[in-house]
């Protein structure tokens, strides 16, 4: 039973042909379909090249800014029914969303996460397969692609008021595994990373921040050089670069941050290193934290901390 991975964000946008003009021609992402659907409004769905799923985001026009949810894939079927349970005895409310309700994906079930965002289980979803196809696949994907076109979606990070009792919801509930910390003068949790069923350092991060915020979700991108090219092509396009490109000393993972047209925070992000399930957990110091954020700029930016959607 586990938490394999991330499988899709779902959020709102005030302009959704601005916001599809941007992921599909600057971060190079496939537009998977287009719909006006009776209750989600105007949505479209976009995925990364090498994504086996229907999609990975979701964005529906609303005025305001954010995150309706995001879903996390489960590794068997049976799982839906034991977290159902464990939530249960937590105290959170558990819904079904049954086959049939949203795209993409069957039954699945819906809480509240302690820090205020709406989270999803899911094993169901439909495969459509990435473009590169399953017979004699080629190892690249055509050259021609637009923008960044990164080959999935890597991780998430969400907001916590209280850190801790949310890092103890994700781990003792859901199962993911603490892989780094960040903690104050008195021991208490600023910033934890966890992972899933992957080897990668962190599937979803919280940060100290208003409860129900969405800080940022991130890319994975094969190596530095297309860092340094993912860089060129937001600089060309005109596009905000928050910060880097840098390096993180949590996850040692290499970065940038910048934000989407209506001031969704995206990340760039590769390399960090390969997790052990028997990995021992690593712990800043909130002195030393300006360096685990941006290792060569050693600097905790206050718009990095207070800015989110
Ligand atoms: C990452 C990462 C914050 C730290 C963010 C770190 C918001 O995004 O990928 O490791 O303090
Ligand atoms: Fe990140």
């Amino acid at each position: 039973m586990g938490i394999l991975r991330l499988a899709h964000i779902d959020v709102r946008t005030p302009d959704l042909d601005l916001a599809t003009a941007y992921y599909t021609e600057v971060m190079g992402l496939q537009q998977v379909q287009r719909t006006v659907d009776p209750e989600l409004g105007d949505t479209v769905y976009f995925k990364c090249w090498d994504e086996e799923d229907h999609h990975s985001l979701r964005m529906r026009y609303n005025p305001r800014t954010g995150m309706d949810s995001f879903t996390f894939r489960v590794e068997s079927e049976d799982d839906l029914h034991d977290y159902e349970k464990k939530l249960a005895d937590y105290g959170a409310q558990v819904s079904r969303v049954s086959k049939g309700e949203a795209v993409g994906q069957g039954e699945s079930i819906r809480f509240e996460v302690p820090s205020g965002q709406i989270m999803e289980l899911v094993w169901d979803v439909e495969k459509t397969g990435n473009i590169l196809g399953k017979s004699n696949p080629s190892p690249v994907p055509p050259p021609d692609l637009p923008g960044i076109a990164p080959p999935r979606m890597d991780h998430m990070l969400v907001n916590a008021e209280e850190v801790g009792e949310a890092a103890r919801f994700f781990q003792d509930v859901l199962g993911l595994r603490l892989t780094e910390q960040v903690l104050d003068g008195n021991g208490h949790q600023l910033g934890v990373w966890l992972a899933g069923r992957t080897n990668s350092p962190h599937d979803i991060a919280i940060v100290n921040g208003p409860n129900g915020a969405l800080h940022h979700w991130a890319y994975w991108l094969d190596d530095w050089d297309h860092i340094r090219k993912a860089a060129d092509t937001l600089a060309y396009n005109g596009v905000q670069i928050d910060q880097g490109p840098t390096r993180h000393g949590v996850t040692r993972g290499n970065t940038i941050y910048f934000f989407d047209p209506l001031g969704i925070r995206n990340e760039v992000f590769t390399g960090g290193y390969w997790v052990d399930p028997d990995q021992e957990i690593i712990t800043w110091t909130e002195q030393e934290f300006g360096k685990g954020l941006f290792y060569y700029e050693n600097i905790v930016s206050q718009r990095f901390l207070r800015m989110h959607t």
